[in-house]
């Protein structure tokens, strides 16, 4: 506002000149407020796609008043150009680069709390193909972004955690181009999270970005499982499919979705290995369901991680990926994997990179972390707090370790505000959207710790609604907090009515009690269903050494676990647990001098991959099975 006053004052006094270009700036700040460039779609396999990479160098203008959008009509191009609104001061390719994907926190330290919008520009250059579109892919762009090529705006999107695809078919052209993109890591009340997390807020584009060509009738989505049904065993002299023998024949369905296909187009599914293939062809929505019989099919498993390569095509389009067949669902208390109860021996992890700090982002990255998972013993791992890069998916599906995969609704958001809901519900849309063919993923988790009030219930039962709707073939989950009377922890937060698998954390022996106050605690639990204790831990920098009622010291920490697998073992019907957490994490609120440094501790391995007393206590747990229900 004072800045339009100013600006009113100097027209007041300057020449008419000086009026029309105001007028065409203020235009053009209206237009980028009211124009809605069209919405970002998804696409599911994006990385299985032919694609032109932009990571690497992109060159930044940090503009903490956004004056960028506001004063010069757009930092659209890659220095100021003659004719701009107002006299202009900028030139991108005098910038000092950043790297993509990365966070811009980690890589400058001026930009280390840095919260606002930088500008980000590349060139590059592309051959425009005949009945090809393309699309600018975004692994993700921390918090609120706007994307423009050649000066065109191609689109915004909001929410920092999940991937996204701008079409820039009628932007782009043949030889020189560039992109020009705002980053906005700013805070709100109304966002998803919302202010207060306990990680960093890293900002920037933090996962690979690229261009993707597809035909001009394609492929976005397509949903490919093991059907829950169980197998038919045939009749040793032929059955409905023409077959012959006592195979075991298993059905694997799921629907195909095409931008551009006319009713009653084909579409087609195929499983070499299995000699399998099935086809569909399009409804009015460009939706397509199928169905194939497999027979000795292999199932996925954490310890056979089997996985096939599915050829899915319609029309022009193909694309080739590796999926996984398993199916998942509860039995009263039971969690079955393949229709067997199995406990999930877990880890908590955030997508913090080992040994260089920042937002985790390369196949190296996932190995690194998945790897730890494996060697503690695990199963099974919370990927928190939000959805994690495609990289983890991948590697958890080759790995053999099955997925928690998380909706950054954590603590108090304005649950009472539907827009906070539709913000909520996109970014499960994109979450699923993108990752539902990962055989490693069992549950979506609705939300971390939330206040048990009924605004909030209403909010995370439409997502839980909105999640099954997307995707009927997993379990749903939330981490709950737990009340306590005396001794006694209840779970009853009355959330639990609308999950399949009720999450909980706590932290007795770190934020209340002693580690010993574990063996006196007793459980009541109002749900028959499974449960996952999703956290509990303590703090310890890593070689810190001192008794086991020292706060800070591995021994303290590794006293918490052996007390908590001790009680964690009394409540009966407990399915998994995923303590909090592999590896040691940057965050703000963690203040203390020489022991924290803006890390959160509670990890079981530090930032710089030592590991501490504790992960040698989980792991003899879990390699020897003392903890959780023999399966
Ligand atoms: C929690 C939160 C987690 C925190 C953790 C802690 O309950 O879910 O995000 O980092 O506690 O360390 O306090």
């Amino acid at each position: 506002m004072k800045h339009l006053f100013n600006s009113l004052v100097r027209i007041i006094v300057s020449a008419p000149r000086t009026i029309a270009l105001f007028l065409t700036g203020a235009a053009a700040f209206i237009a980028c407020s009211a124009w809605a460039a069209p919405a970002p779609i998804i696409l599911t396999g994006a990385d299985r796609r032919p694609a032109l990479s932009l990571d690497g160098d992109w060159a930044p203008i940090v503009d903490p008043y956004f004056a960028g959008i506001r004063n010069n009509g757009f930092y659209l191009n890659r220095k100021a150009q003659q004719g701009d609104p107002f006299p202009t001061e900028y030139d991108f390719s005098k910038a000092p680069k950043l790297k993509v994907p990365g966070d811009w926190n980690t890589q400058r330290e001026s930009l280390f709390f840095y919260e606002g919008p930088v500008w980000y520009e590349r060139d590059f250059t592309y051959q425009p193909k005949e009945h090809t579109r393309v699309f600018l892919h975004v692994g993700a762009a921390n918090y609120k972004s706007w994307f423009w090529v050649n000066g065109q705006k191609v689109c915004e999107h909001e929410g920092g955690f999940t991937s996204f695809n701008c079409e820039v078919t009628a932007a782009i052209h043949a030889g020189g181009n560039f992109i020009v993109a705002a980053v906005d890591n700013t805070r709100r009340e109304d966002n998803v999270p919302t202010l207060q997390t306990d990680w960093w807020n890293y900002g920037g584009l933090t996962r690979s970005v690229s261009l993707i060509e597809v035909p001009e009738t394609f492929i976005d989505q397509y949903d490919v499982h093991l059907s829950r049904a169980p197998e038919t065993k045939l009749a040793p002299h032929g059955n409905d499919f023409g077959l012959i023998g006592s195979l075991y024949l298993e059905h694997i369905e799921g629907w195909i979705h095409v931008v551009g296909g006319k009713i009653g187009d084909k579409v087609k599914v195929e499983i070499p290995e299995l000699n399998s293939d099935g086809s569909g062809v399009l409804d009015a929505d460009g939706r397509a369901k199928f169905l194939l019989v497999a027979s000795n099919l292999q199932r996925w498993s954490p310890e056979t991680p089997k996985l096939y390569k599915v050829i899915i095509s319609a029309g022009q389009d193909s694309i080739e990926e590796e999926i996984g067949f398993r199916t998942v669902e509860t039995r009263g208390t039971e969690i079955l994997l393949n229709g067997q109860p199995i406990f999930l021996r877990g880890i908590s992890i955030h997508a913090e990179a080992p040994y260089r700090t920042g937002r985790a982002n390369t196949d190296k990255d996932a190995e690194t972390l998945l790897g730890w998972a494996k060697d503690l013993g695990c199963n099974f791992v919370r990927l928190a707090h939000y959805p994690h890069d495609e990289s983890m998916l991948r590697a958890a599906d080759r790995m053999g370790l099955l997925v928690w995969s998380e909706n950054p609704v954590y603590w108090a958001l304005q649950f009472d505000n539907p827009k906070v809901l539709a913000k909520a519900e996109q970014q499960l849309d994109e979450e699923i959207g993108t990752s539902r063919n990962h055989a490693a993923i069992i549950l979506w988790s609705m939300a971390n710790e939330t206040p048990n009030n009924e605004a909030r219930t209403r909010f995370i039962e439409a997502e839980a609604a909105h999640a099954r709707e997307l995707d009927p073939t997993r379990l749903i989950t939330a981490a709950l907090l737990v009340r306590g009377e005396g001794n006694t922890k209840i779970i009853d937060d009355p959330l639990g009515k609308s999950l399949d698998v009720i999450g909980f954390n706590e932290y007795i022996g770190w934020y209340e009690g002693h580690p010993e106050s574990a063996d006196t605690t007793q459980w009541r639990v109002e749900y028959q269903k499974p449960l996952i204790v999703s956290e509990f831990g303590g703090g310890a920098k890593a070689g810190l050494h001192g008794g086991g009622n020292e706060r800070w010291t591995e021994e303290f920490q590794a006293n918490i676990y052996r007390h908590q697998l001790g009680m964690l073992n009394r409540i009966p019907q407990l399915r998994g647990m995923s303590p909090w957490i592999l590896m040691d994490f940057r965050s703000p609120n963690r203040t203390l001098t020489g022991i924290q440094d803006e890390f959160n501790r509670k990890g079981l391995i530090s930032d710089q991959g030592e590991k501490k007393q504790a992960f040698f206590v989980l792991r003899k747990a879990y390699q020897e099975k003392t903890v959780g229900k023999p399966e």
